[in-house]
């Protein structure tokens, strides 16, 4: 989910190390979107192999381990033409280290090496299929599966162009990916696409382009999917029929060219202006200088060309994309960060989930003596959040425990206890030194990280990466949205063979199906939410009201309106109110109340009427259409409606949207709050 850039210069002669230098810089634009690990391809000098070089850690380390690699005179050659690809990795599949680092090879000899981001869902099914045909895996990636594909269609279609057998790899393949693929067997020639993950095309050339859109071309794709049990080396080929272009004219002739790959604007800004932002299922292919660019299937909706934008932004304008701050980018990301976490788990036609890293534990869990859900701040509450429907759902007992207090207490643990460290970094010294406690204890251990490889990964027994993509804004936004959802999907799979729960199963499943759709609803009442954000932000306090479900929004709240605003808030379980927080209660007062059609929806309304009647003026959260609830205010936020156990993800927007509004207003740093650090990893 990081980071490619791939440069290709054709009758412009580079040096190899100033291509070098150039995949390098690329890189150093993408490190702000987060990584664990980087690598880069390009030719050797005599032109017969591909090198690569891979390294755990920063660019920076990369850099280094490049110096030493490539130097001298080989490498200042200018060469008229050629392919580099280069990597930032955001580890979902195996741990960062050089060996999971891209790019991956399709065999020993180099033969082709692809670069990836995102997750190829069925990465299984490929490698079973390949394994069977002699392929040994070298990594853990899902990543490798593709670049061995891709070699063994070449093997067994050794007519196909390398366009034609990227596509057909393509075909193969489910989830979400941006790919660049550089070839020893094709060599100049570059192949890209994209699936749910951005790229583009950057152009540069020496005189003005003549043309500013690309023509799509279409290929007759045949998308039968590959038979592990098939058995391809029986004789003739027939794993899959050749694809037919409907031609192989040249859209954009260029004599001389630079073209660049990038998941971003970022990378290519300093070099060109001019791109093609890629659409899903497009595949780009550079040969002879030339780019092309090919869907697989015709839709009536395609438009017949693609459009050259001319970039007219900043290179720090563009790596927020269209946001002021990280926070707010990574807020609006969210209905495709919770789309991520059920990618490959969730299938909503069988309505069946997998957790893959926790299948195997399932019997096990099942019989504990009850759960423990440990974290700190929003990842804690990312427990509190779930608890109920967890209660429900596994009928077992669920216990909700901050880390330092539960440490604190020397809290009893048994061996039959199942303990959940739930932690967006992995690295919190609190959650991983309550991990050692329960572990040496005999529990087991299942962490629920956003970061693969990271401390708290690596000591759980299994679990489950959240797959949020990386979070840079101090504050937690998607991460905990994500960690909700990784807990109702728990949640789901332990209640997959209770006959009673089905029906409430299948609600949920639906309701989750709806989320991505919902969160872009709830996002459209960002300048709603600005417009009360103006009303607060001079004041002193503010105070925010539920129960039940949405209890934990209230505690998320308050906490992000503390952490981003500096201002005092309060998460109150609406519950509690009249055992004291209603003292502080009077027409000065702001308060934020969460009331919702649940089971609690009554309970809600007398809170709101003790508030109301002490001449408090609430702003409500409430769902779309409610005008019953909505009298009792002229200011309210409306949500759609959703089940019960997911409108926290909903009504949790609406309060990250808010606290950033007052931050912004109040003129404070967004996406560095004083005193506060992204990984907490002292005590
Ligand atoms: C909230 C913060 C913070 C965070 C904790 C735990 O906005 O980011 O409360 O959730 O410090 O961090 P981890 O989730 O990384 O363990
Ligand atoms: N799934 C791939 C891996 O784990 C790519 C991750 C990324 O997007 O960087 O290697």
């Amino acid at each position: 989910m990081c980071g490619i850039f791939a440069y290709l210069n054709y009758l412009t002669p580079k040096s190899r190390q100033e291509v070098l230098d150039l995949l390098l810089t690329g890189l150093k634009r993408l490190e702000y979107r987060g990584y664990d690990s980087t690598g880069v391809a390009i030719d050797s000098p005599d032109n017969k192999n591909i090198v690569m070089v891979k390294r755990t850690g920063k660019v920076k380390v990369l850099e280094e381990a490049i110096q030493e690699h490539f130097s001298g005179a080989d490498y200042s050659e200018p060469v008229l033409t050629h392919i580099g690809i280069a990597h930032t990795r955001w580890a979902t599949h195996g741990v960062p280290c050089e060996r999971n680092s891209h790019p991956h090879r399709s065999d020993e000899g180099n033969g082709f090496v692809v670069v990836h981001n995102g997750i190829i869902t069925n990465y299984n099914d490929v490698k079973t299929f390949l394994a069977k045909r002699g392929y040994d895996f070298e990594s853990d990636t899902d990543t490798e599966v593709f670049a061995k594909l891709v070699h063994h269609l070449w093997k067994t279609h050794p007519t196909y162009s390398f366009r034609e057998l990227v596509e057909q790899a393509i075909l193969q393949v489910e989830g979400a990916f941006a790919i660049a693929v550089k070839s020893k067997h094709f060599p100049g020639e570059c192949v890209a696409s994209r699936r749910s993950s951005p790229l583009l095309v950057g152009i540069k050339t020496k005189t003005r382009l003549a043309t500013d859109h690309i023509p799509i071309l279409y290929g007759k794709a045949d998308d039968k999917k590959l038979n592990p049990d098939q058995d391809t080396d029986s004789g003739k080929q027939q794993v899959l029929p050749r694809s037919e272009s409907t031609s192989e004219f040249m859209p954009l002739e260029e004599k001389e060219v630079e073209y660049f790959f990038a998941s971003d604007a970022s990378a290519v800004i300093e070099h060109t202006n001019r791109v093609i932002y890629l659409e899903d299922d497009d595949v780009a292919a550079v040969r002879d200088g030339t780019l092309s660019i090919h869907r697989l299937k015709k839709s009536l909706d395609d438009p017949h060309a693609r459009e050259i934008t001319t970039l007219k932004m900043e290179i720090q304008q563009i790596m927020k994309g269209n946001y002021d701050y990280f926070m707010q980018k990574e807020i609006f990301e969210q209905p495709d960060s919770v789309v991520n976490t059920m990618r490959g788990r969730v299938r909503f036609d069988g309505n069946a989930i997998v957790l893959g890293g926790i299948k195997d534990y399932i019997p096990e869990i099942k019989r504990c003596r009850r759960l423990m859900l440990i974290g700190c701040g929003t990842s804690y509450h990312s427990a509190v959040a779930t608890r109920q429907l967890l209660e429900e759902l596994t009928e077992l007992p669920v216990m909700v425990e901050l880390a330092s207090d539960f440490l604190d207490r020397n809290t009893p643990i048994f061996r039959d206890d199942v303990c959940f460290f739930i932690s967006q970094s992995g690295e919190t010294a609190d959650t991983l030194m309550a991990l050692r406690y329960c572990k040496q204890r005999g529990a087991l251990i299942v962490g629920i990280t956003n970061t693969v490889g990271s401390s708290i990964c690596r000591e759980s027994h299994c679990g489950v990466h959240i797959n949020a993509g990386p979070e840079i804004g101090v504050a937690s936004t998607k991460a905990y949205t994500s960690q909700f959802i990784s807990l109702v999907m728990f949640a789901l799979v332990m209640s997959e063979d209770r006959l009673s729960l089905q029906q409430r199963r299948l609600e949920i499943l639906q309701a989750l199906s709806k989320l991505a759709d919902q969160i872009r609803a709830v996002l459209k009442l960002d300048s709603k939410v600005q417009e009360l954000a103006k009303d607060l932000y001079q004041h002193k306090s503010l105070l925010i009201m539920g129960r039940g479900y949405n209890f934990a929004t209230c505690l998320e709240g308050a906490l992000k309106v503390k952490e981003l605003t500096y201002m005092h808030s309060e998460g109150i379980m609406a519950g509690e109110l009249k055992h004291g927080p209603l003292a502080l209660v009077d027409d000065s007062m702001p308060v934020l109340m969460i009331v919702l059609r649940d089971p609690v929806y009554v309970k809600c309304m007398n809170a709101l009427q003790q508030v109301t009647s002490r001449k408090g003026c609430p702003i409500i959260i409430c769902e779309e259409g409610d005008e019953e609830t909505q009298a009792f205010s002229s200011r309210h936020l409306e949500i759609p409606r959703t089940v019960d156990c997911l409108q926290g993800i909903l009504t949790v927007i609406p309060m990250q949207l808010l606290s950033y509004h007052i931050a912004v207003l109040r003129g404070c740093d967004v996406d560095c709050p004083r005193n506060l650090a992204k990984s907490v990893t002292v005590e």
